[in-house]
């Protein structure tokens, strides 16, 4: 029935539980509603399942500037959400309304001991920067201290709030500071991380961490949804033990974030699949960018047109994917399986099956190098959630069949078919050329052949 493969998995209902903000896209109930979905098939009784632990501070900055991650801290501390605010109105500023899930989560947040970010000069009580404690409601009423202030000290630390949100990007659409956006951030790379460790202590052969694959988060600023990158903390993680690791995205969005981290090296190699052109977000990933100095040659970018179907996908993963693996020879493989490649994702413009986005992963797992397998984007969320029980499974090598899904008390949400792998084919057109497929693939391969090994 199953591999015998030992699998770990990383989850925590409390991370299910934060919210983005209305209307955006981004859902963690997702994290949620997969794992109920695991449960109910009993995948989770064949493997390791762990909770996700908070990455330390100190992991966090193996990445990210002290600047960047005590800012978050700082954001994360002051309930934002709730007037009369501490702070004067932040106009210009979106603020995610109040997290209703939050009563659920269980918060104690200790003191991080960091030096705080330059808007520390603001004129809030120092307390908050220490975050809330569970069991506490939020600082409510302004402290005489706050209302004693001028009108110019308020206006320059507004000024200065303001200017630290501009330089780490946040604060935005995209990026919300929505309640414990730190928590949230610590607890996904924790997951990630701790794969990793498993991986290098060769206690397991595949890690899973739903709640990872945040690849957009640079190392001082938030991007597209994400806010601390657990896929290049793990990848370090793996570097104390692997000399190559391999990084494969198939995302429908580029993975720049782990491509910039490891850019100028040539111990990791960086390989996403992206839909690319008509001003689709992030706009880089070129076939042109390859690398630089000891890098070169080790970041590979697959820029595709939309609608991609099954055919054409696997017609240059699989040898391209093959190609790699056979030259590079990575001791270490992160596959981020961000779920916005399906088929009427919200966001993506891919026309991928259930069917063959797990194949991509079956077909990494072959190799038989130790795997970590992270999330990602994904946006319609029941697909999401189908997705990853199937990957889920496909990792244990357990197969499911298509048939009505188990009950589970998210049950109504995966109508109107209620089946496991509903038809995910979006009326969409396929400006894959085989002629671009083509020469995209011998390109490739090319470069591949370039590469001293
Ligand atoms: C890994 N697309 C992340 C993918 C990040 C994509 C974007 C949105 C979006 C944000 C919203 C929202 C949205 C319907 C979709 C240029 C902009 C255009 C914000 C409205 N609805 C991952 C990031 C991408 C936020 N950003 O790879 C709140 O779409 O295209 C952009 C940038 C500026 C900002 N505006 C969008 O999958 C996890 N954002 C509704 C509410
Ligand atoms: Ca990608
Ligand atoms: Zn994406």
């Amino acid at each position: 029935m199953s591999s015998g493969l030992r699998v770990s998995y990383f989850h925590s209902e409390s991370v299910g539980g934060f919210y983005y903000g209305r209307g955006h896209p981004m859902k963690p109930p997702r994290l949620s509603l997969t794992h109920a979905l695991v449960k109910a098939y009993g995948l989770d009784r064949q493997m390791e399942v762990y909770s996700l632990r908070r990455a330390t501070v100190e992991e966090a900055l193996l990445f990210h500037t002290p600047e960047y991650v005590s800012f978050l801290a700082e954001l994360d501390g002051i309930d934002l959400g709730s007037p009369p605010r501490t702070l004067p109105p932040a106009t210009g500023l979106v603020l995610a309304p109040r997290d209703p899930y939050s009563a659920r989560l269980a918060r104690c947040f200790p003191p991080l001991g960091l030096p705080m970010a330059s808007t520390s000069r603001s004129p809030r009580p120092s307390s908050l920067s220490h975050g809330r404690q569970a069991g506490h409601g939020h600082q409510g009423c302004l402290t005489p201290q706050v209302s004693q202030q001028s009108a110019e000290d308020l206006a320059a630390a507004k000024k200065a709030l303001e200017e630290s949100m501009r330089r780490h990007n946040l604060g935005h659409d995209d990026v919300p500071v929505f309640d414990g956006v730190l928590d949230f951030s610590l607890l996904s790379s924790g997951g990630s991380i701790d794969g990793a460790a498993r991986l290098n202590a060769g206690v397991c052969d595949v890690a899973i961490n739903w709640s990872g694959g945040l690849h957009h988060a640079k190392k001082q600023a938030a991007s597209g949804f994400c806010y601390m990158n657990d896929i290049v903390l793990a990848i370090l993680e793996l570097l104390k033990f692997n000399p190559r690791v391999l990084y494969i995205d198939i995302d429908v969005h580029h993975g720049d974030g782990v491509e910039e981290a490891f850019y100028e090296t040539d111990r990791v190699m960086t390989v996403s699949f992206h839909m690319y052109g008509e001003g689709f977000f992030p706009g880089t990933g070129a076939r042109e960018d390859i690398g630089e100095g000891e890098g070169k040659q080790h970041a590979i970018n697959v820029p595709l047109r939309a609608g991609i179907d099954d055919r054409s996908y696997a017609y240059i993963f699989k040898p391209v994917i093959a190609a790699i693996i056979e030259s590079y020879q990575p001791t270490a493989i992160v596959l981020q399986c961000g779920a916005d490649s399906l088929g009427c994702d919200r966001l993506g413009c891919f026309n991928l099956t259930i069917g063959q986005h797990a194949d991509c992963l079956a077909f990494v797992k072959s190799f038989g190098i130790p795997l970590l397998v992270l999330g990602g984007g994904g946006y319609t969320v029941p697909n999401v959630a189908r997705l990853w029980t199937v990957e889920t499974a496909t990792v244990l090598d357990v197969e499911l069949t298509n048939d009505v899904i188990p009950y589970t008390e998210h049950f109504d949400l995966f109508g109107p078919s209620f089946k496991l792998i509903p038809d995910t084919h979006a009326g969409i057109a396929n400006l894959n050329t085989r002629t671009y497929l083509d020469k995209m693939k011998s390109d490739i391969l090319q470069q591949l052949k370039t590469i001293p090994f």
